[in-house]
């Protein structure tokens, strides 16, 4: 019996190292936990979220919305953020153009968070009814007061009962522009992962971890943006209820999660979660040196050699020395010129590892590495 208890202790505490062991290691190679909300408590964390839009504002005429947010339509429970839209008239709306006959949820992360670039996924049940537009967005903090850019990360658009994404810009002509892919599966049937990986020139959008749609223009923003969540009722975009149209509704949300690439990162790197629809990794051989060649030191040059192909096409070929970035080359031949190190004087020899790496342009990587002898010439 006291065995018993004593091994028990031992692999609780076992158990305990390596849970924190585990939990050190990050969750998701090449990505950073930027911000993280579970909903899991019974109301929304002030620390991460404010009512309304960056100003605490209630309602957007300017877009013909037809209703007003109020912090009752914003709820916590059952592991999920749920903002609900419902028609009934609203008391004291701020800003409150006289008309408004709904009201609705909405929040934001004001001045909790906003960041440029990175990876940004909600997992949500998004309601479809005729009029009401749930959705996630990342706007410029500034947005009352100046023009988008607006990255709508997934909604349903009322007017049909598709899903969309959209990225609203304004562009040379100082002019609106919108691109938009609409989704055809209904999605207000189950929870979904909708995502966007925002990178410098770049928008693709992911759900439940697919490629839906790919945006490429210098047009996409490097402003700093945050973080809408709402439901809007009756504007511009999603045109007004009828009689068609059931409230209340919800739009659940399981969680929000943002992710940035981390310093060093490759902007070939899948988002967490994101299926690679490439499976087939290059094959990269070292052509030179030749295996256990001695490279003169002291500063001198040589050139490294790689041969690499893919399926798809090799997108680039890194040289490392001990573990160091040298060059990228992204064109065959694919070379390195690499300058040795200066050895001290009594050093005779250094044996150095080079490694080359080729990548793909889904991200799949493979690097074959050789011990090279670095000959001190002194
Ligand atoms: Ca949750
Ligand atoms: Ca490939």
């Amino acid at each position: 019996m006291i065995i018993y208890r004593k091994l028990n202790s031992i692999s609780l505490r076992v158990a305990t190292v390596l849970s924190l062991a585990i939990s050190a290691v990050p969750a998701h190679a090449g990505w950073q936990m930027a911000f993280s909300d579970d909903f899991n408590g019974t109301e929304l964390d002030l620390n991460k979220w404010k009512h309304g839009d960056y100003f605490g504002l209630q309602s957007a005429p300017q877009h013909g919305d037809q209703q007003c947010y109020n912090q009752g339509n914003v709820s916590v429970s059952g592991g999920s953020l749920v903002l609900e839209a419902r028609a009934e008239y609203p008391i004291g709306c701020n800003p409150d153009p006289g008309y408004l006959t709904f009201t609705s949820g909405q929040i934001s992360t004001g001045f909790s968070f906003q960041q440029q670039y990175g990876y940004y996924e909600m997992r949500a049940k998004l309601p479809k009814t005729k009029g009401v537009e749930p959705l996630f967005r990342l706007s410029r903090p500034a947005e009352f007061q100046s023009p988008p850019p607006d990255i709508i990360v997934g909604a349903t658009s009322g007017t049909s009962p598709q899903a969309l994404v959209r990225y609203d810009y304004i562009n040379e002509a100082s002019t609106l522009d919108s691109f938009s892919a609409a989704l055809t599966a209904d999605y207000s049937t189950d929870f979904h992962r909708f995502g966007v990986d925002w990178q410098p020139g770049l928008l693709v959008w992911y759900v439940d971890g697919v490629e839906k749609a790919r945006y490429a223009d210098s047009s996409v923003t490097q402003d700093q943006l945050y973080m809408v969540l709402q439901m809007a009722v009756g504007n511009n975009k999603t045109g007004l209820p009828d009689n068609s149209t059931i409230l209340p509704q919800q739009m659940m949300v399981d969680y929000v999660k943002v992710y940035s690439r981390v310093q060093d990162g490759q902007p070939d790197t899948l988002p967490p979660g994101a299926v690679n629809p490439d499976s087939k990794a290059p094959t990269v051989a070292i052509t030179a040196p030749l295996l256990l060649a001695r490279i003169q030191g002291d500063g001198k040059k040589f050139t490294a050699k790689a041969a690499a192909s893919d399926d798809t096409g090799v997108a680039k070929v890194e040289f490392l020395l001990e573990g160091q970035l040298i060059c990228t080359d992204t064109t065959a031949p694919y070379e390195c010129q690499i300058t040795t190190p200066v050895l001290p004087k009594h050093v005779l020899l250094k044996t150095m590892t080079l490694t080359m790496r080729a990548s793909d342009a889904a991200g799949n990587k493979v690097s074959k590495s050789r011990e090279i002898l670095i000959v001190n010439v002194k």
